[in-house]
């Protein structure tokens, strides 16, 4: 249970250009070290195929749970932020990039915004988020199914474990 005044997510993290496993272990030691924001778990990081655009290279995905102060507008808010700070270039849709930090549930919220949709709408579908995601939360309940049961229904050919440990971005 995280604190009082906290609340637990979960973020997506990825990227595919560039030095992607920096730059995730980058951007989970700057949300680490704020006052509002603690690390609390961090998944094996996975060597993934590139999912929805196919011609570009393969992706570096992890999956993290953070404890936050922040709504989730704030949240996302500051995600947007440390993508910026790392000079992450939005160019297509599912298209290459340096790093993508996407929040995957906050709390029990469910939302709709233009700008924020929790959970994730294409969580359960993706085994890139699923697999990360099962390392440290498989009992998470998203859309009236655990993350473990998701699953196992997913796609998964061609994902590897990259690094075993949890502490991968803590030495990156
Ligand atoms: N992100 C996308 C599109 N496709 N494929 C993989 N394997 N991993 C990703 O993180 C990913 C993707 C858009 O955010
Ligand atoms: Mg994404
Ligand atoms: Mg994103």
């Amino acid at each position: 249970m995280p604190e009082a005044g906290f609340t637990r997510a979960s973020l997506g993290l990825g990227g595919n250009i560039g030095e992607p496993v920096r730059a995730m272990a980058t951007a989970l030691k700057a949300l680490n070290e704020r006052d509002d924001c603690r690390v609390v778990a961090v998944s094996r990081l996975y060597r993934t195929p590139p999912w929805g655009k196919t011609d570009q290279s393969f992706f570096y995905n992890a999956c993290a749970i953070l404890d936050t102060r922040l709504d989730p507008e704030a949240l996302l808010t500051l995600c947007l932020e440390i993508e910026r700070e790392m000079k992450r270039v939005r160019n297509e849709r599912w298209g290459p990039r340096t790093i993508d930090i996407d929040i995957l549930t906050y709390g029990e919220v469910e939302k709709s915004l233009p700008s924020l949709e929790l959970p994730h709408p294409r969580m359960t579908e993706r085994g890139f988020v699923l697999m990360p995601l099962a390392d440290i939360a498989a009992d998470l309940s998203v859309g009236g199914r655990t993350v473990a049961e998701w699953l196992k229904d997913a796609d998964v050919a061609g994902i590897e474990v990259a690094d075993e440990s949890g502490d991968w971005w803590r030495a990156a």
